[in-house]
């Protein structure tokens, strides 16, 4: 049910040679782009009605307003589980928690007398955030793109679901509630890349109802034609990533309970049939044992036919065997997972150490699980390998850093020589100009 692949024996390639002996999931983008451009083109062109109808055609509901109304999202507020609202208000309070403290303060750096650098940390205007709503309703992810947006102190924040049959072309109730937690009350039955587009460009207000205004940036995860649509208009918008299908790796030793180790590797794997479950281990019983706990496991859950069973068979999932915890170190980094669980005897140790991944989870008690809703960390994470260059959703994904330059006439004076040498060597002479312009046309003497 889960390949193996044994890195035992011989010394480890290193870099991008270790990388592709490793297991990863097939996600094709670029194959969508050609599928997605149509459809950001007739947004573009054709704005609400062009949304609707691509709503009608792949959600297979025909909306007469994009828009919900203010009393359905305060509705399913009021029919929200108990339970589940309880459990959102936690999972709220502790990222919220979490996510202040990644506030930026404003920093001055006094270069010389007389100059200065500020660097100022702004949040964008307006941001728009993707919730999916095909295999899985993840009113988490709702909480885990609001909160840093709005600790961030973004002011205008929409949220775009896909329009669901079952409730009348709303998104679903759940992730209209959390929405109202969040007080969020811009909100629009839109999914896919038409979700998408219809944040790049905006809508047109009818008499009945306003339009969506063009966001400045847009997160938030989705299906193959959402990334596509991100990487299309990339540039007309800002995005946090092009999330691929999520990725759980374990680095495990002996001392790991396999049952543990089996139910977080397919906690991942029911997300999704392409979802990757990776154990790393120096332990062959532990893989054993592990193999024997998933198959016992599997007979059990809930989605194994058409996520689990597939996503831990698929060619992106495996149990990985090395010589040592050190290899185990190396294969890790390499792989850059989305979620990485340590569970060795030094585990805190260990993860210091590591320096690729999404985010870390240290020892038998920091399940993905865990992270995925109550931990107060993001879930919003890099999938793909990409962890070797960017974050996961962070306060600082909706900032934007700007300097803020103030220097004195002495100041600009006693360094216009180097000004005007540097523009010279670019054979840039009218950058010199700008600076001798200030001086009566001449460099002014250094002290
Ligand atoms: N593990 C997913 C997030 C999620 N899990 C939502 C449950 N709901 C990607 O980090
Ligand atoms: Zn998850």
């Amino acid at each position: 049910m889960i390949s193996r692949i044994d890195l035992r024996g011989e010394a480890l390639p290193e870099g991008s040679a270790l990388r592709d002996l490793l297991p990863r999931a097939e996600f094709d983008v670029e194959a969508a782009l050609e599928k997605v451009r149509p459809i950001c083109e007739d947004v573009r062109h054709h704005g609400a009605a062009a949304v609707i109808d691509y709503g009608e055609k792949f959600d297979g509901v025909r909306l007469d307003r994009l828009r919900v109304p203010a009393e359905a999202i305060a509705r399913a507020l009021d029919e929200l589980d108990p339970a589940v609202r309880a459990a959102l208000e936690e999972s709220i309070r502790r990222a919220r928690l979490v996510h202040r403290d990644q506030r930026r303060t404003t920093h001055t750096t006094q270069v010389v007398p007389g100059g200065t650098v500020t660097e100022k940390w702004i949040p964008v205007d307006r941001v728009g955030l993707y919730v999916p709503g095909g295999r899985a309703v993840y009113p988490s992810s709702v909480v885990m793109n609001v909160v840093p947006a709005q600790e961030a102190g973004v002011e205008g924040v929409a949220v775009a679901s896909p329009p669901q049959k079952e409730f009348g072309g709303l998104p679903h109730p759940t992730i209209l509630a959390a929405c109202a937690l969040l007080g969020v009350g811009e909100v629009y039955a839109a999914g896919g890349a038409q979700a998408i587009a219809m944040f790049a460009y905006g809508t047109e207000g009818t008499a009945d109802e306003p339009g969506c205004e063009p966001v400045n940036l847009v997160t938030g995860p989705g299906n193959i034609y959402v990334a596509a649509a991100k990487r299309l208009l990339k540039g007309r918008i800002g995005i946090d990533a092009e999330a691929g299908p999520t990725e759980i790796a374990v680095l495990a030793d002996s001392t790991a309970d396999p049952v543990h180790v089996a139910a977080d590797l397919i906690s991942q794997a029911e997300h999704d049939p392409m979802a990757a479950s990776v154990l790393v281990t120096d332990s062959p019983e532990l893989a054993e044992a592990v193999e024997a706990e998933l198959k016992a496991q599997v007979a059990v859950s809930k989605h194994v036919d058409d996520r689990i069973a597939p996503a831990l068979a698929g060619r992106q999932s495996a149990l990985v065997l090395v010589t040592d915890l050190e290899d185990g170190l190396k294969v890790v980094d390499a792989y850059g997972a989305e979620h990485l669980e340590i569970q060795t005897a030094d585990a805190a140790a260990l993860a210091d150490r590591v320096r690729n991944a999404g985010a870390i989870f240290v020892g038998p008690w920091a399940p993905v699980s865990l992270g995925d809703y109550c931990a107060g960390s993001n879930h919003v994470l890099p999938t793909g390998g990409c962890a070797c260059h960017s974050s996961g959703l962070s306060v600082q994904s909706f900032l934007r850093g700007v300097h803020i330059v103030d220097y004195t006439r002495d100041a600009l004076a006693d360094v216009a020589h180097h000004v005007v040498t540097l523009a010279e060597a670019e054979d840039l002479p009218a950058h010199g100009a700008a600076i001798k312009a200030r001086f009566g046309w001449k460099v002014p003497e250094s002290k």
